[in-house]
């Protein structure tokens, strides 16, 4: 009988899950119980578990995630399913509970409004009235008198109440799956459909001789966000906002902005998360609009010493306006390679800041820009104890060799990689082999300064294990120090150093 309950609890919760996912998919995407549910949770975890989180599984983060919501969740709905058994009261509260705290995640997400409670409340509500549905089928099932051979009614009907209410189930979790491809096949269909303009003021020549990876494709560059659904931005009803501290607001549509002066550069990108030697760190050719000339209209408050970037999915990205504001190419971009914007990248349109991490001025789904102040306003990672302006410090990495591999000894070895001090640019960069002097590098000559510069050295190893070590020099002077500091709360130092052996 124990067995018989759990089950219910189980189906129940199943149940009650599909229908809410089913409605939050056909009406309200950003309103589904479970991931509104995920996102409270990611905004909840201390800052230190998430970095640790990201460090051990990184993008793996999040299907981790709301595997684990889904294993708490089975496991509270199968006792709810045995306690419900006694006291039927228990799995209408329980399952009551469930919903309003969905409800609770759900109208609390940043962008959401009063309906989007409404698919989490219909998810405990079909559960609670399935749960006692089938514990009145088990209760009149026990309380029957065992006579007879013949299998009771009551065992038949729980049965087949079950399989119903397990197939129900299922068909509305395949409904909400092919809702959502739909969806994902619209968003794709409108990217598609973007037609981007020629560059009024189009990027340098790349220098002779720049290999081609000197560019990261689309599919490679990497990808930091606390988004658990993409946003699915529609180009045509998209709209920016521009706010706060001006001397009038300013709304746009992305025909607009594609109607607008445009830029092209070559940018590199890089996540404040980035450990010494870490991966999250891209070039690519941008195109957008200058964010200065539209913050110009607007006619900026100079009190107004923080820019506030919005985005669909939330998130909040402050940048000191005046970095916005002193010649630099920050950028309302539209496309990436020659491609409209990747979804996850931020489609329809993202901001770029030259210099400053990913977290400080490149807000992705961007939807409104605020004029406001340092004092009066904290974004997303400030509020979590990251810094307040985010400039990307001075970094190098070794690419080739790769860590811990074979190289063949008393032949010519390139080394090379890659060293960025963004918007300042890299003068040089010297590689140390063992304990040796420090040699410099060739530094392949980059666009501008606000990419980063390619570097190779040649090198005949001797057998046996070695280590090699880089560090760049900006054009500040700053040379990289060897002082080690973890990416929080300002970005990682120290010299990427690794270990290859010669045979
Ligand atoms: N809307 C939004 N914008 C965002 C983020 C985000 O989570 N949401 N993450 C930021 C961070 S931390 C970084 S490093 C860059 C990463 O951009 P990418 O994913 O295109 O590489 O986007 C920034 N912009
Ligand atoms: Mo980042």
């Amino acid at each position: 009988m124990r067995a018989h309950s759990a089950l219910s609890g189980l189906v129940a919760a199943g149940a009650g899950v599909a229908a809410g996912e089913l409605l939050a998919a056909a009406a309200r995407p950003g309103a589904s119980p479970v991931l509104s549910v995920g996102a409270a949770v990611i905004d909840a975890t201390p800052t230190p578990i998430k970095e640790f989180a990201v460090r051990t599984v990184g993008t793996a983060d999040k299907p981790l995630l709301l595997t684990g919501i889904a294993v708490i969740l089975t496991a509270l709905a199968v006792l709810l399913g045995i306690a419900a058994r006694r006291r039927p009261l228990w799995g209408v509260l329980g399952f009551a509970a469930f919903g309003l705290a969905g409800a609770a995640a759900a109208v609390t997400r940043p962008a959401a409004g009063p309906l989007d409670a409404l698919p989490s409340l219909l998810a405990g509500l079909v559960a609670a009235a399935a749960l006692t549905f089938l514990s009145r089928i088990l209760t009149d099932d026990a309380s029957r008198p065992q006579a007879g051979a013949s299998p009771a009614p009551g065992r038949r009907g729980f049965l087949a109440a079950i399989v119903l209410m397990a197939a129900g189930a299922a068909a509305g979790g395949a409904a909400t799956v092919l809702l959502r491809a739909r969806a994902g096949r619209s968003a794709a269909e409108n990217r598609a459909g973007v037609r981007l303009p020629p560059p009024t003021d189009p990027a340098p020549a790349l220098p002779p001789g720049t290999p081609p990876d000197f560019l990261t494709t689309n599919a490679n560059f990497y990808r930091v966000d606390t988004a658990l659904t993409l946003p699915q931005l529609d180009p045509a009803t998209w709209r920016l906002k521009i706010h706060g501290m001006v001397g009038e607001s300013v709304t746009l549509s992305l025909d607009d902005l594609l109607q607008r002066r445009t830029l092209e550069r070559f940018q590199t990108l890089t996540c404040v998360s980035n450990e010494v030697g870490g991966p999250y760190t891209g070039t690519a050719r941008w195109l957008g609009v200058p964010l200065k000339a539209l913050l110009d209209e607007a006619g900026v408050d100079p009190a107004a010493d923080q820019l506030v970037a919005r985005g669909a999915d939330g998130m909040t990205i402050g940048t000191p306006t005046r970095l916005a504001l002193d010649g630099r190419d920050a950028m309302l971009a539209f496309g990436m390679n020659g491609e409209p914007l990747p979804i996850e990248h931020g489609f329809p349109v993202r901001m770029l800041t030259p210099g400053l991490y990913g977290y400080a001025g490149s807000c992705k789904w961007i939807t409104e820009l605020e004029l406001t102040t340092f004092d009066a306003y904290d974004a997303y990672w400030v509020e979590r104890g990251w810094a307040a302006e985010g400039p990307v410090k001075i970094a190098s990495r070794i690419d080739r060799p790769v860590p811990f591999t074979r190289v063949t000894a008393g032949q010519s070895v390139t080394i090379s990689g890659v060293a960025w001090a963004v918007h300042t640019g890299i003068t040089s960069v010297e590689v140390q082999i063992d304990d040796g002097d420090w040699q410099p590098a060739t530094v392949l000559p980059p666009p501008t300064g606000d990419t980063w510069v390619q570097w190779r050295l040649p090198w005949s190893p001797v057998p046996g294990g070695h280590t090699l070590r880089v560090r760049a020099t900006d054009r500040a002077g700053t040379v990289q120090t060897s002082d080690r500091a973890t990416p929080f709360p300002s970005g990682a130092t120290g010299q990427h150093t690794i270990s290859v052996t010669a045979a």
